[in-house]
């Protein structure tokens, strides 16, 4: 059996689970074939590696730690002690920081805690808009940054879909924000942060950059790094990554000596409560992961992927928001399909396929119907699709969502994201039957 390194054998012959929760184990099961069976294509999502999910399901998980190294609030931290600061070292070396903060939960966490560190509340800050390609984190109306702070947020050019930095400098002289947040969860460009630095400098705003979605980019040095320019940097750990859920906080040497400590305060005790020591070890697996050569072959792939897959899509007559991509991910305007992103993604989950709806700019739909669909290659790289598979999704894509649609196309779709899928099996269980083929 020849496996990948993210592969595992899906067989639960030793499972205690199995037999002391089996109602809990049918559901993981299951999952793990849904998984198996479906093309992910949701721009967020990724597979880790065994080594990460051991570390994640490890003893550590039973060790409770609020504080840092050298500043514990409970005894019996001499291993943990090492664990933090060895993945402090990682993330300080994968991303050129000089200083690391491996505790946050989530990205959402360590930019919520940025505005604790650097603001008071009522001050403003200005994000990307939701619709735009931001994050809810970056200011949308329904969180807390929102509740507490002033929130306002910038646009992309209606002309060309591409952020404007001119209008977004203009809209922050006019606004005068405390803080400016560069970083998108739907924006399929290369981000100028020299430039967000410029703007934030000439208005006397703290930039944080929230890398979440192309930090694995930025680690394979295939995205221009934001560390030299933000005054802080976050990000998750779990998407281009492929680390464990959670966030990660960092800075470069400018501000890492002033803004250090103000940082590790917010996070804990100012927002968080005990560390999450198996998540932080899942992170220090990850990190060591992305320092590896192969790290910058897989995410050249992503990348690879993701144009091929955007020229197939266009050449079947999908219009892709700004007209293409330099980053893993795509957004498609559904609107001269006639459809609405709600109703694209359930066309594709029904025959195996996962994205989800995405609002496009300047959308006319709600948030839960939206007028496109956000498409990623980060989890299909993973799993080791190339250009053939990459125009095999295209031409699917077209057939259920540009034409009428039949039972007949529904059949054969299902039918070819089965065999994709057996080709590239996530959880080696059985050998692949190579009579099957799906290079028609
Ligand atoms: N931030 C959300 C996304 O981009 O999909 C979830 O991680």
């Amino acid at each position: 059996m020849n496996m990948k390194f993210w592969q595992t054998v899906g067989k639960h012959s030793n499972s205690v689970l199995s037999k002391t929760d089996p109602e809990i184990f049918s559901i993981v099961d299951r999952e793990n074939l849904r998984k198996n069976n479906t093309i992910e294509l949701i721009a967020s999502a990724n597979t880790v590696s065994p080594a990460v999910l051991e570390a994640m399901g490890s003893e550590l998980i039973n060790k409770v730690v609020e504080g840092y190294i050298g500043q514990r609030y409970f005894s019996g931290c001499t291993e943990i002690d090492k664990l933090e600061n060895l993945a402090i070292h990682r993330a300080k070396q994968v991303f050129g920081a000089t200083y690391a903060n491996v505790q946050p939960h989530s990205c959402s966490q360590a930019n919520q805690s940025v505005h604790l560190a650097l603001m008071k509340p009522g001050d403003s800050f200005l994000g990307m808009d939701l619709m735009h390609g931001g994050h809810l984190s970056h200011g949308a109306r329904t969180t807390l940054t929102a509740h507490h702070y002033t929130s306002l947020s910038y646009p992309v050019s209606r002309e060309d879909e591409y952020l404007d930095y001119d209008q977004i400098l203009k809209q922050a002289k006019e606004v005068r924000p405390k803080l400016i947040i560069a970083g998108a969860s739907a924006y399929s460009r290369t981000i100028d942060f020299k430039r967000f630095r410029d703007i934030a400098d000439q208005v006397g705003a703290f930039l944080l950059v929230d890398m979440a979605h192309i930090a694995g980019l930025v680690a394979a040095g295939l995205h221009p790094s934001p560390i030299a320019h933000a005054h802080i940097v976050t990000s998750s750990t779990q998407k281009t990554l492929r680390g464990p859920r959670g966030g990660i906080a960092l800075m470069g040497k400018e501000t890492a000596n002033e803004y250090g400590h103000k940082l590790d305060s917010a996070i804990f005790p100012g927002l968080q409560g005990a560390a999450h020591m198996h998540t932080i070890a899942a992170k220090a697996v990850a990190l060591e992961e992305a320092l590896q050569p192969d790290f910058v072959v897989y995410q050249q792939n992503v990348l690879d992927n993701a144009k091929t897959l955007a020229e197939a899509l266009m050449q079947s007559g999908f219009r892709l928001v700004s007209g293409g991509t330099d980053n893993h991910l795509m957004i498609l305007d559904l609107r001269s399909q006639g459809m609405t992103g709600k109703e694209a993604e359930e066309r594709l989950e029904n025959v195996g396929i996962t994205v989800n709806k995405n609002l496009i700019p300047y959308d006319l739909q709600k948030p839960w119907i939206c007028s496109g669909i956000r498409i990623g290659t980060a989890a299909v790289t993973t799993r080791g699709f190339g250009p053939t598979e990459m125009h095999a999704i295209a031409t699917m894509l077209d057939k259920i969502l540009n034409k009428k649609l039949t039972a007949q196309i529904i059949q054969e779709v299902r039918h070819q994201v089965s065999i994709i899928c057996r080709h590239h099996p996530l959880h080696i269980e059985e050998d692949i039957d190579n009579e099957h083929s799906y290079r028609a």
